[in-house]
């Protein structure tokens, strides 16, 4: 029997850059999931008979919101709901599962990078048909909803077990607890010559692969040691806790320390060194002795993608978000294939991947994938980074430096402001953007500005625009820094500045990257005065 839980609003429930996130507690509230996964299945397109993917990154609350989503469902017409064994589910998998069970969408539970526990986060996100997650119109349509929501609807029902395979029924609906990990393994063993990398590894290719205890663990135990032969203890950390071991699972140079200090030690460092995030969709990927930036990432990639059966017949696009490097338009223009700047936020790339305009898609925040799936994919890019070290039998360090002699270098780097108080980090913004008209021909230092604008994005598949993305100060020469607020934090405002130098082939290629930007440093200090808005006289991570 369905029943009418009677509700009121709350004022806090507009989806941000990956969704809704907040703490546990505050998610905890009564009616606060239930308000919102009404408001999504009051709004979203599912026609009839239609199937729901619940899957989550394994975060405390996890299971707790699976159990009410699946009555909910049952209640609001689904006919049938596929969730992960355990709730889990990375990102980058639920989207291949939306995709190749044709499901009208999938819920999402996951904070992503942000830490786990009683006292941490938790989110919820909405991915349409496309796998992808919903654009601005769903999610604005999503946040009208939460505004005037009176009710929620479920059914009187047992918990499901989540834990063992097999079908169940809740009210009319169908339940089936699927294995999380082999639709996944299998489309990336689709997509890349395993044959050659068991065969590297086989002849000694090692590396270290850090789960930080959050989603990919079961995932890369079953790819990278079961299915290609990587030692066991490969993969660290490799099984989901609830609070990740007390850890930020941020695959960055700062939470991912250990793993960084190994790859730089020269006697123990294996040759290839790699991360994931909470829910999987993010990577980091150090050689022995060198880190590769994430922007540099895509631009390598990109440029090496052919080398895997899935991208043998080459790019048809490259996408990145405006705050990554210009390293990729290098590597497209070389292609002769097209490059789309958009804004931060892997829903952006939806359309341009549909359409068919772009193969790999990539951010500065450590996101990259391609048309395989509609989300970024941990994994994906340390496979195909994999992939390449096998085909080419060359380190990541030489793969880089010749990129770099082919390319030039793009000297990149992000720092972040975190937990600023928002009226603070409001006015920094404010007082920035309307100083945008006197900047242009102003100097700092050995710097011009070139130009100074407030981007807004224009879809060039559906004409939507979105505005006010972030303030870019470019400078003469191609130097740029890009100043936005964080749409994913839980706590008070983060401020991000990204700072890029380009120096051209032939050029300094092996300079330390502090150095080459410290002039974009003191520049972006001078221009956006962050210790007179925030009091903060240093960063709180550099990445
Ligand atoms: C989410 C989006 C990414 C985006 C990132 C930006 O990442 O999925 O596409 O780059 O947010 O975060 P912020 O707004 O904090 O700079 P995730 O991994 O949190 O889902």
């Amino acid at each position: 029997m369905i029943r009418s839980h009677p509700t009121k609003p709350f004022d806090d429930q507009k989806p941000g850059t990956s969704g809704l996130r907040k703490k546990v507690r505050h998610f905890a509230r009564a009616n606060y999931a239930e308000n919102f996964i009404q408001s999504v299945f009051d709004v979203v397109d599912r026609g009839d008979n239609a199937t729901l993917v619940i899957g989550g990154d394994g975060r405390y609350h996890n299971r707790a919101v699976i159990q009410t989503a699946i009555r909910m469902a049952a209640a609001n017409g689904y006919a049938r709901v596929l969730i992960g064994q355990g709730g889990i589910l990375s990102t980058p998998a639920a989207s291949h599962v939306i995709r190749k069970y044709r499901a009208s969408g999938g819920l999402v539970l996951s904070a992503s990078h942000n830490p786990g526990g009683p006292d941490e986060d938790f989110g919820i996100k909405y991915n349409i048909a496309n796998g992808g997650p919903a654009p601005e119109s769903v999610t604005g349509a999503i946040h009208a909803r939460t505004l005037e929501i009176d009710r929620w609807l479920d059914v009187d029902a047992a918990d499901v077990d989540l834990d063992t395979i097999g079908t169940a029924t809740v009210g009319e609906m169908a339940v089936e607890v699927i294995d999380p990990v082999a639709d996944y393994a299998d489309l990336m063993e689709e997509l890349f010559d395993f044959a050659a990398i068991r065969k590297a590894v086989a002849g000694g290719l090692t590396m270290a692969f850090d789960a930080m205890h959050a989603v990919t663990g079961p995932y890369a135990h079953e790819i990278l040691e079961n299915r290609l032969g990587f030692a066991a203890g490969t993969v660290r950390n490799g099984t989901p806790l609830e609070d990740f071991g007390g850890h930020h699972p941020d695959p960055n140079l700062v939470h991912a320390k250990v793993l960084y200090d190994l790859m730089m030690d020269p006697e123990l460092a294996p040759a290839f060194g790699a991360a994931s995030d909470g829910d999987g969709d993010r990577n980091l990927i150090i050689g022995k002795g060198r880190f590769i930036t994430p922007s540099d990432s895509l631009a390598m990639l990109a440029a090496n993608a052919h080398l895997a059966p899935a991208y043998a017949g080459g790019l048809k696009g490259i996408a990145r978000s405006m705050p990554t490097s210009a390293a990729a338009d290098r590597v497209a223009e070389a292609l002769d294939i097209p490059v789309f700047e958009t804004p931060t936020g892997w829903k952006f790339f939806g359309n341009l991947l549909d359409a068919g305009m772009v193969t790999i898609c990539g951010e500065e925040s450590a996101g990259t994938g391609s048309d395989h799936v509609r989300e970024k994919d941990g994994l994906w890019a340390v496979l195909l980074w994999l992939n390449i070290l096998a085909a080419t039998g060359k380190s990541v360090d030489q793969i880089a430096r010749e990129h770099w002699a082919r390319f030039g270098r793009n000297y990149y780097a992000r720092h972040d402001y975190e937990g600023v108080e928002s009226d603070r980090a409001d006015a920094l913004m404010a007082e920035l953007s309307a100083s945008l008209g006197d900047l242009p021909g102003k100097s700092f230092g050995p710097l011009t500005v070139a130009q100074a604008d407030s981007i807004s994005y224009c879809d060039p598949v559906d004409g939507s625009v979105s505005e006010n993305q972030g303030i870019r100060v470019l400078f003469e020469g191609g130097s740029r820094v890009v100043f936005r607020l964080s749409g994913t934090g839980t706590q008070g405002a983060t401020i991000r500045v990204y700072l890029e130098r380009y120096e051209p082939a032939g050029g300094r290629l092996d300079a330390d990257t502090p150095d080459m930007l410290a002039d974009i440093i003191a520049a972006a200090q001078a221009i956006a005065g962050i210790k007179a808005h925030t009091g903060r006289a240093a960063p709180d991570v550099v990445t």
